[in-house]
């Protein structure tokens, strides 16, 4: 297991000199930011950023994300030339040594919260949601706050996306999918990259707009649209979790194989499709934190982990879910979940 650590760029207020010194902490997961999605990163960015990350004693072996076009996620005429870009990206990416790409095929949003700053008990903050609120609003008169929310739609632009939308059902969003996959899996194998989607966030469709990627049998039916060992998963717990029917020890164990990338996180069912982010301890939330590393060990999983969203907490301002205090104790937990596990099974 690697232990890595989001990263957002030059932009970020959370520095690379501060990462470096979270205990055991091996690599940052970051993205090209400075190009529209859909577009060719370029060669000289990349190596910008591992410059970055390698001088200051970091890997930089995972992207997230490489952002999927809606055109290939609506199959529409531009979607060819679209794939074909992504292509050269897993190239140019594969060349500079990243082993893992982080995506998703969420269909307009990403993820969504209905609440970015929720107040808990202890004086930290956290995001939230809750579906009666998020169903209350209209996203085309944007009350929302979308914190996975590209900022450049323009209300027709979104009007105009919806409505495409609207003609795809889930199973267009699956032959949409394979067609995609079929395309760059490919470009990954020969580019000894592996692909990991990133499951919908919360795993249910919303706005009348398609999820695919929410649980266990849609899980096992992705890995099969191209069975090849480049095609696998991100296992966000935070995101599968929402769904309480979501077993996520047992996933974890039957797809450990084929998941590259875990972002580890716990959340508090509140209600009914409610949860708050907690701390990531199991003993702060829902989740078996011990129960699925243990699985994911036990399953075979040997790939790149980061503790995912944190709270705000010891007067912390930032970007919302990405701040350090509360990532750095939840990469500590993480590393400590995983040595007692792995001498567990050594024992
Ligand atoms: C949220 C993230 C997601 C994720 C993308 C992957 O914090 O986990 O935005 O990066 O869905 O494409």
């Amino acid at each position: 297991m690697k232990l890595t650590f989001r990263w957002y760029g030059d932009n970020d207020p959370v520095t690379l000199h501060r990462i470096r010194q979270i205990p055991t902490m091996s690599g940052i997961v970051s993205a090209v930011y400075d190009v529209a999605p859909g577009e060719i990163w370029s060669e000289q960015s990349i190596a910008e950023l591992k410059t970055k990350a390698v001088s200051n004693g970091l890997e930089f072996e995972v992207v997230e994300s490489v952002p999927v076009s809606e055109d290939i996620k609506l199959g529409n005429e531009n979607a060819p030339k679209l794939i074909e870009n992504y292509c050269e990206n897993i190239r140019r990416l594969g060349m500079a040594g990243v082993k893992c790409i982080c995506y998703n095929f969420m269909p307009v949003f990403d993820w969504l919260r209905s609440e970015l700053e929720h107040q808990q008990t202890d004086g930290a903050n956290a995001l939230a949601y809750d579906e009666s609120t998020v169903l209350s609003m209209n996203p085309l008169t944007s009350e929302l706050s979308l914190p996975g929310w590209d900022a450049s739609y323009t209300k027709e632009g979104l009007r105009d996306l919806l409505s495409q939308y609207s003609q795809i059902g889930e199973e267009q969003l699956w032959e949409n999918l394979k067609t995609f996959l079929q395309a760059v899996i490919p470009v990954a194998e020969e580019a000894g990259v592996r692909m990991a989607i990133h499951p919908d966030d919360p795993p249910w469709g919303l706005f009348g707009l398609p999820r695919i990627i929410t649980g266990e049998k849609n899980l096992e039916r992705f890995l099969k649209l191209v069975d090849s060992p480049s095609n696998g998963l991100t296992f966000c717990t935070g995101s599968l979790g929402a769904n309480p029917e979501n077993d996520l020890p047992k996933m974890a164990k039957k797809f450990g194989e084929r998941i590259y990338f875990v972002h580890l996180r716990n959340i508090k069912h509140t209600g009914e499709r409610s949860f708050e982010e907690v701390g990531h301890p199991t003993k702060c939330g829902s989740l078996d934190m011990y129960g699925i590393v243990k699985s994911l060990v036990d399953g075979g999983f040997d790939g790149y982990v980061r503790p995912d969203h944190g709270r705000m907490i010891w007067g912390e301002t930032g970007r919302y879910g990405y701040g350090l205090f509360d990532r750095a104790l939840g990469a500590t937990y993480i590393a400590g979940l995983w040595e007692a596990v792995e001498r567990g099974n050594n024992k």
